[in-house]
């Protein structure tokens, strides 16, 4: 694992509807995570929080079943310049969200700079809408599918190159909520995912198992995008849209522990905690407890 981290805070609210995401940076800073990094021998440069801008005042925000789109799309660009100097420094950058529209931004900074960037998509759903198939016109329920090359030219465009990934070079873990267009994706493009189903089959250890074993085959790189929703709302209950029967915290740990070991992560995002939802900062903690986990804290 790379030493030496850029933390970068992104107070994005305006892909869904629900107010406070944008305090999720906050959030994780104030639940410990530089110490918890520091205690691991980790350099940290926190870049502080970009400038994201404020929502549309008329009542034109939803043109095209797209919320607040061109901010999202001014915002990811400020994002996506941020993330690509830290790979340019040869730092791993650490994203906090924020809500999952952040990952346009997040994956266009650093997919230039691999061939065959991977990514490991944990999440209760699957981000893989596009404004006609959306239920909501939210466009964190799109960011997948944009870093695809799918949805609207001034999302799939940001940093001035398209795609950044390649379905194959994707996984999905811990996926329960997918509507109808998101499942025709899957199929089409042959994106693998294991969903809640496969999880409870094979237990989180085979999951991981042949996760890394698939990526580590045809990646160069691999992101990690972590929405805290892929959690159960019992154990991060600080989301905007909480799905019921998730992974567990366990679950969760042993995830980012062999991803550890797999030594294959090389950028990291931990977005959607929503602290005026979450109870007592928990949600919060939880992503800093997954962070020391995937940074090599270790039990014994
Ligand atoms: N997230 N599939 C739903 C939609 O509105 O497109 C929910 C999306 C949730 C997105 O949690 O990052
Ligand atoms: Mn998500
Ligand atoms: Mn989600
Ligand atoms: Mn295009």
């Amino acid at each position: 694992m790379n030493k030496q981290i850029s933390v970068i805070g992104v107070p994005m609210d305006l892909g869904q509807m629900r107010r406070g995401v944008d305090m999720g940076p906050s959030a994780i800073r104030y639940a410990g995570m530089r110490e918890r990094l520091e205690q691991l021998k980790y350099d940290i440069i926190d870049l502080g929080d970009i400038d994201i801008p404020l929502p549309p005042q008329t009542g034109s925000e939803k043109l095209d079943n797209l919320r607040n789109l061109n901010e999202i799309s001014e915002g990811s660009q400020s994002l996506a310049e941020e993330v690509d100097k830290v790979v340019e420094e040869g730092r791993f950058p650490l994203v906090l969200g924020g809500d999952h529209s952040i990952a346009m931004g997040t994956l266009a900074g650093i997919a230039k700079h691999y061939e065959n960037l991977g990514v490991i998509w944990y999440d209760a759903h699957g981000d893989l809408n596009t404004a006609d198939s959306s239920p909501s016109g939210n466009i964190h329920g799109m960011p997948l599918a944009v870093s695809l090359g799918i949805g609207h030219e001034k999302l799939t465009s940001i940093h001035g190159y398209e795609p950044k990934i390649k379905p194959e070079n994707v996984v999905i873990v811990g996926a329960r909520s997918l509507d109808e267009g998101e499942r025709e994706l899957i199929k089409e493009r042959g994106i693998k995912v294991y969903t809640m189903h496969e999880v409870d089959r094979m237990g989180m250890t085979k999951v991981m198992e042949e996760s890394v074993e698939y990526l580590k085959g045809r990646t160069d790189g691999v992101h990690l995008s972590l929405d805290l929703d892929g959690l159960d709302p019992h154990e991060a209950p600080g989301v905007g849209t909480p799905v019921i029967g998730g992974l567990s915290y366990r679950e969760s740990h042993l995830a980012m522990e062999m991803l550890y070991q797999s030594e294959m992560i090389t950028s990291a995002e931990f977005v959607e905690v929503n602290p005026i939802l979450d109870e007592k900062n928990k949600t919060a903690s939880v992503a800093v407890g997954l962070m020391g986990s995937l940074f090599g804290e270790s039990l014994k």
